[in-house]
């Protein structure tokens, strides 16, 4: 018998109690949780090892946007003993290596079945098992379903006239060849300046012959600042673990900072100016971001702080009008996710680097050896894509998943995603979302996030098995107050002012929907925990 033979029927399901898809962050912690618990679990990877989004992000300049020690778990504090990182941002080999060993280390890395995609996940009501589908032909059967897949894990590649006719490389950052690619001598084009975009670009002009950039909406960036990590940084913020924990957890970031107690506007220019200057010089986003709490809720407080970086673009790029050209002017700051990067915009003044403004000059199609705008034709021997992600529900409708009376989850969220506090969807019994829509997500740490989740879920497991529950479903009327308030929530902040994933304004068709809660994850903590208490409030519990 050869591999090819081996079918559901050959090896037959294996059967456990739960199964974990994914192991990044949510999907690691979350089998080393339920490890400790006793329980049967069978993770399920598509990559070849552990790292989820740094497993694939392999672009060369990828780095994180949080500071590296805050980047971490705190549970296992043996962890956080060894934990050395060497730059204050991690670039995403480190990361990837801390992740690597994390699992060796919590016993992890063995449950997990690697280059093993999910076809598909369904709902057996007669046996009250999810039955798990994968392209290898292997079926597994579960009583609790964790889809731990990540917010930014589908690549998204615009449909782009006559891309099939182009006969160069292309490359996609989220899914960047394992060895590395080969850029010396070539003619180079990137598509996109989103944080990805902004981070390869430095990277790639340094070593291709010639680079230009595709422009659709420029970026307000953050410089990175000095990279080396302060030994003595690490070992005082070790020794004040406890405190970073507290304070982390009891802010809407998942990221402490102390922000000014008034609006930006009770400021003079001048004085806002020196506070923003001291804050940017900080190197930390969320000190600068959130340095005044009506900056992202108020329009004409968001422009002085929008105004300040604009500036900060004039004084690096020396042409005045490709200055412009890079400076954004059609949304508010942090609409966007708001990018780091390392000498970005001075990028701009090398000699074999070239911007096209897409607004300017729009793309009309590939062709067979590069891009044609309105403008011309531009030759190139490599198109990198920096275009982003179906992010935040995309993974999850991925798994073509189908619960309850043979509800489909892409059904369920055609208008948008629906779900009781990012945990669970209503005729998904058993099914807990890590990280899901509705939660605060990606607006904070993720790593929070994701520790505040995988801790509460694994706790309602625990409680559940304890007490003979068989079945957990958010209750719909619940799922729809919960959603309603996500929306309502939105509103009175400025995300829906900017075309972006945030949003799922970034993939045509999608609908527009804010899909993170934006109530702040301190907040969001004190709801989950208080729904606990209150006998799992809002879930059908049998
Ligand atoms: P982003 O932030 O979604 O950026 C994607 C970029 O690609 C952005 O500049 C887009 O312009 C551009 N884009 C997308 N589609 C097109 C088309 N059709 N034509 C031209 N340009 C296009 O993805 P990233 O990977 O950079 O970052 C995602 C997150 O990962 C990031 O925020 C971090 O949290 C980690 P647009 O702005 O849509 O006009």
């Amino acid at each position: 018998m050869t591999a090819t033979d081996i079918s559901p029927t050959t090896v037959g399901v294996r059967t456990v109690d739960v199964i974990v898809i994914g192991a990044g962050f949510s999907g690691i912690d979350m089998v080393a949780q339920l490890l400790e618990q006793g329980r049967s679990v069978q993770g399920i990877e598509a990559g070849s090892g552990v790292g989820g989004t740094w497993y694939w992000n392999r672009y060369p300049g990828a780095r994180c946007d949080c500071i590296s020690l805050e980047y971490q778990y705190t549970r296992f504090r043996h962890l956080v003993e060894e934990f050395r990182p060497s730059e204050r941002y991690p670039a995403q080999p480190e990361i990837l290596s801390y992740l690597q060993n994390a699992a060796d280390k919590l016993g992890v890395t063995e449950h997990f079945r690697f280059n093993t995609r999910v076809t598909s996940a369904t709902y057996d009501q007669d046996a009250n098992r999810w039955l798990i589908r994968t392209d290898r032909g292997e079926e597994y059967r579960c009583k609790w379903f964790i889809p731990a897949v990540g917010c930014l894990s589908t690549g998204q590649i615009p449909d782009f006239p006559g891309l099939a006719n182009y006969r160069g490389e292309t490359y996609h950052t989220g899914t960047w060849p394992k060895g590395g690619v080969d850029l010396a001598g070539k003619r180079v084009a990137v598509i996109g300046t989103g944080s990805s975009g902004v981070q390869v670009i430095p990277e790639v002009a340094k070593q291709a012959a010639s680079l230009t950039v595709f422009q659709r909406t420029p970026a307000f960036s953050l410089d990175y600042g000095p990279l080396p990590m302060d030994a003595q940084v690490r070992d005082e913020f070790v020794a004040n673990f406890d405190d970073y924990v507290h304070k982390s957890r009891t802010t809407p970031a998942g990221q402490y900072t102390e922000p000014l107690p008034h609006s930006a506007l009770e400021h003079s220019e001048e004085e806002r100016n020196a506070v923003y200057e001291e804050r940017w010089n900080r190197h930390r986003a969320i000190d600068l971001i959130a340095v005044y709490p009506d900056l992202f809720t108020n329009m004409d407080a968001n422009h002085t702080i929008s105004e300040f970086f604009r500036g900060k673009i004039r004084s690096k790029v020396t042409d005045p009008a490709l200055a412009e050209t890079l400076s954004p002017r059609t949304y508010p700051l942090g609409a966007k996710r708001m990018t780091l990067n390392t000498g970005y915009f001075e990028t701009y003044n090398r000699e074999n680097v070239r911007l096209v403004d897409l607004r300017q000059d729009p793309l009309l199609e590939f062709t067979e050896t590069g891009i044609r705008t309105e403008s011309g034709e531009h030759e190139f021997d490599a198109v990198i894509f920096a275009t982003g992600f179906d992010a935040v529900t995309g993974s999850w409708l991925k798994l073509n998943i189908t619960g309850r009376d043979g509800a489909k989850l892409a059904d369920a969220w055609a208008d948008g995603p629906e779900t009781y506090l990012g945990l669970m969807v209503s005729e998904f019994p058993n099914m807990f979302m890590i990280t899901g829509p509705g939660s605060p997500n990606v607006l904070t740490n993720v790593v929070c996030a994701i520790e505040q989740h995988v801790d509460w879920v694994a706790e309602a497991i625990a409680h559940f098995e304890e007490h003979d529950v068989q079945t957990v479903e958010a209750d719909e009327t619940a799922q729809t107050e919960w959603t309603e308030t996500c929306a309502e929530m939105a509103a009175y902040t400025l995300y829906p002012e900017g075309n972006s994933w945030y949003t799922g304004a970034n993939i045509p068709g999608k609908p527009k929907v804010m899909m993170s809660y934006v109530g702040g994850l301190d907040g969001y903590r004190r709801i989950c925990d208080d729904v606990r208490d209150d006998s799992y409030r809002g879930f059908i519990v049998k």
